[in-house]
């Protein structure tokens, strides 16, 4: 069954990968899954077509046969239990990746994604100057316990899992704010990430798209 996902036409960074359907194209690159791509504009994002697929009129969705799904964390778990390659056989190491996978969302990302608002968003703001370095000391109370939990492993729990994709994925968005580099382990680690073939075909295809809708 054909695999289709949606993407922006035009990504707010231009195709530097911190949309989240790279994290989806990844997955399905570290999977083996042949899929197609459905651009959306951002006018169309918030029309009646999308948001039959996309509650919030956000982007990736996943349509596959009579499944529609949204939520890259979801997506991503569809794809890497339904597929072989990103979650170990053992139940328990199964368990601990799936956890590694939900802690990226829900308890390193949020603040991430706080940090990047107040920085693109906030900055002519009078609080503004108040307000970063509380921000910054939320993201690094994450960063600091993660450096420490994985030291000098190569990846979080055993070999790369579905939750080292979601954890580097996400760490991604924070490199722009500089604060990944007071972290030389976890900056080695999204390198390893973005060193991996499956990672370098995910960035190439939504860079190519980027590239192209930029100049027409
Ligand atoms: N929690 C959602 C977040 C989705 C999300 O924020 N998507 C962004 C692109 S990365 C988007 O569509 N932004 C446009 C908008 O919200 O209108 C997920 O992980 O899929």
């Amino acid at each position: 069954m054909t695999i289709t996902i949606t993407a922006f036409e035009h990504s707010p960074d231009g195709g530097k990968g911190l949309a989240r359907d790279v994290r989806v194209r990844w997955a399905l690159e570290e999977t083996g899954q042949p899929y197609k791509v459905r651009l959306v504009a951002n006018q169309a994002m918030k029309q009646p077509a999308h948001l039959a697929l996309h509650p919030f009129g956000q982007i990736p969705t996943y349509e596959e046969g009579n499944l529609a799904l949204f939520e890259s964390g979801a997506i991503v778990l569809h794809i890497v239990e339904r597929h072989a390659g990103l979650l170990p056989h053992h139940a328990n190491a199964k368990a601990r990746a799936i956890a590694w996978l939900f802690a990226a969302l829900n308890t390193v990302e949020p603040p991430i994604v706080e940090l990047s608002t107040v920085m693109l968003e906030e900055r002519d703001k009078p609080w503004y100057a108040e307000r970063l370095p509380l921000v910054q000391a939320r993201v690094r109370d994450r960063l600091d316990l993660l450096a420490t939990r994985l030291g000098d492993a190569e990846w979080l729990d055993g070999p790369f899992s579905a939750g080292d994709l979601m954890m580097v994925s996400v760490l991604l968005r924070a490199r722009s704010s500089g604060m990944l580099d007071e972290y030389p382990n976890l900056a080695a680690y999204v390198a390893r990430g973005e060193a991996r073939q499956a990672y370098r075909r995910a960035f190439a295809a939504q860079l190519a798209v980027n590239a192209r809708t930029a100049s027409g």
